[in-house]
């Protein structure tokens, strides 16, 4: 267990911190004409290109130093051999293991995984394709239209972030649907627009124990069985993925209908396992497996890379760079893609569940250093006509996170020219910003008064020296998504490290589940003890719940 803040490195990064702090990104761009060129790396089609940054040669030594000395090379491999590293769950991580597209075996307490994994990943190969060619036929003998995922949190984000990025490869006639809340609206609106002979529902949870999941799955069921009028009809139209055999077979789920998946899968990692089975009906097995494939290709470079060229850690390193040493607590995520528009969800769970966390591994209460940053963000264009002014002149430094394909799906012309422009542009204005020199050059073209210009060269300077870093593919393919989620996936990994916190549990969440349950009942007549806002709250909801709750 390493406390970071008692390394040499992280030392030496706080008199470099004071040190390079001030200098301005547009003069280390203009004193080295390879920069750009420096600090990129390449991965297949995705360029990283992370020069716009408030670094060094040498900030980027020492923060390779403080991961070293963090040992992060160490955990890096006791992850991928299966060890228990998610030690207050007792359990391996091993979502690498689900897009281990070679013979390697890996063992968990002893035993390979792999064989495991390839029978799940044809039993699912065998469903997607009996349900995209209508064999699989609903209660009433008529083919899958529509697909209804069931799930929450790590068995919802996922599939709904990499299913809306590959719209274009979804099978014509047969769309997705995803219910997560248990806002009764989310059920019903999906509800609407779906009919049961043509609906299959996949039940998606780890435990088969959620009570929102579970309560969303026994409405559907009853919604199907009164409009069908047979009990029968559950097994043609629901099935369930979960290792939680025994719970599935009591909701009424045929274990021939079940696709198992692994307690070594943490919920938020689960994407590549059976919980993207609504994925693979839409957009085909072939094309889920590309995207494991290219989660692979990022696993091989995390794995062997060495750590100054090592994709995942530079990211980890450049976040705990500005989080921990000039006071960021938050990172914005925008991709100016519209397919990835669930992407920043999707991120705020994989990161903050993880990172989100003031025990460190060895029980201790973090007090002389933060973890975990907000991260957020929204795709562009339309984020810079929303929050990027804070962005560019408000008081906080937020680093960026610029996504973007050069190609589109969608290719209507100019579109796709105005949308990168726009996103190398916010980049470049972040990066340089405009002098109080440049403002008045250009008010004093203008037909303002001398006066006039000199009070609003204030408000049009820009300091600039904002950092971000711009992630470049090709083609926004299966394979480039997989690359660009399992490089997300280890930066959250490496920073855990850094910061001595374990990355795999979420008990923060559980406090807030207990107290629902107990106060469920209280909603419905029950008394309970609380304190005075708790009871007023309750006491206001059951003079004016609605009818038919
Ligand atoms: C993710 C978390 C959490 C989990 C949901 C759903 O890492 O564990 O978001 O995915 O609570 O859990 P189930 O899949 O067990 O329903």
């Amino acid at each position: 267990m390493v406390d970071p803040t008692h390394t040499a490195a992280w030392r030496a990064l706080r008199a470099h911190h004071e040190k390079v702090s001030d200098l301005h990104m547009r003069a280390l761009f203009s004193d080295d004409p390879d920069r750009a060129v420096r600090f990129s790396l390449t991965l297949n089609d995705l360029l990283f290109d992370y020069s716009k940054n408030r670094i060094t040669d040498q900030t980027i030594s020492l923060l390779t130093e403080l991961c070293e000395q963090c040992g992060v090379r160490d955990w890096i491999a006791r992850m991928f051999s299966g060890e228990a590293i998610n030690e207050t769950e007792g359990r391996a991580v091993l979502h690498t293991a689900l897009r281990n597209r070679e013979d390697r075996s890996v063992t968990v307490d002893g035993a390979d995984v792999m064989p495991g994994v390839r029978r799940v990943l044809s039993q699912m190969r065998d469903f997607t394709t009996s349900v995209r060619e209508g064999t699989w036929t609903g209660h009433t003998a008529r083919a899958i239209t529509d697909v209804v995922n069931i799930g929450i949190g790590g068995s919802d984000l996922g599939p709904v972030m990499v299913t809306e990025a590959l719209r274009p490869y979804w099978k014509q006639g047969l769309r997705a649907h995803f219910v997560s809340n248990v806002d009764g609206t989310h059920l019903s609106e999906v509800l609407r627009q779906v009919q049961p002979e043509t609906t299959l529902f996949i039940i998606a949870s780890k435990t088969f124990a959620t009570q929102e999941t579970l309560v969303n799955a026994r409405s559907a069921r009853r919604w199907l069985v009164e409009r069908l009028g047979s009990e029968d009809a559950v097994a043609k139209h629901f099935v369930a993925v979960s290792t939680n055999r025994d719970a599935v077979v009591e909701f009424g789920i045929d274990p021939a209908h079940m696709f198992e998946f692994w307690d070594w899968v943490g919920g938020r990692y689960s994407l590549w396992s059976a919980v993207g089975l609504c994925i693979a009906t839409v957009i085909g097995m072939d094309h889920f497996e590309e995207l494991l494939a290219g989660a692979y290709e990022v696993d091989e470079h995390f794995r062997t890379a060495p750590l100054r060229e090592n994709i995942p850690v530079v990211m980890a390193a450049l976040g705990v760079w500005y989080h921990n040493f000039f006071g960021a607590s938050s990172h914005a995520v925008l991709p100016y893609d519209q397919s990835l528009h669930r992407f920043p969800a999707y991120l705020q769970q994989a990161d903050m569940e993880s990172n989100g966390k003031s025990a460190s591994r060895d029980g201790a209460i973090i007090s002389d250093y933060t973890t975990g940053p907000v991260v957020w963000g929204e795709p562009g264009t339309n984020a810079q006509h929303a929050f990027f002014q804070l962005l560019h002149q408000g008081t906080h430094l937020i680093p960026c996170d610029f996504i973007v394909a050069a190609q589109s799906y969608n290719a209507i012309p100019l579109h796709q020219d105005i949308l990168v422009a726009n996103c190398i542009a916010q980049a470049e204005a972040m990066m340089r910003g405009k002098t109080a020199d440049e403002a008045r050059a250009e008010l004093e073209h203008s037909d303002l008064s001398e006066d006039q210009v000199t009070a609003l060269v204030p408000h049009k300077t820009f300091a600039g020296n904002r950092p971000s870093s711009t992630l470049m593919v090709e083609k926004l393919t299966p394979g480039a998504l997989g690359r660009l989620v399992a490089l997300y996936e280890h930066k959250i990994f490496v920073q855990g490290v850094i910061w001595n916190i374990y990355s795999f549990d979420q008990w923060g969440v559980e406090l807030g589940k207990q107290l629902a349950k107990a106060i469920v009942p209280e909603l419905r007549g029950s008394e309970g003890e609380h304190d005075g806002s708790t009871r007023q709250l309750i006491a206001y909801y059951r003079r004016h719940k609605g009818p038919g709750t």
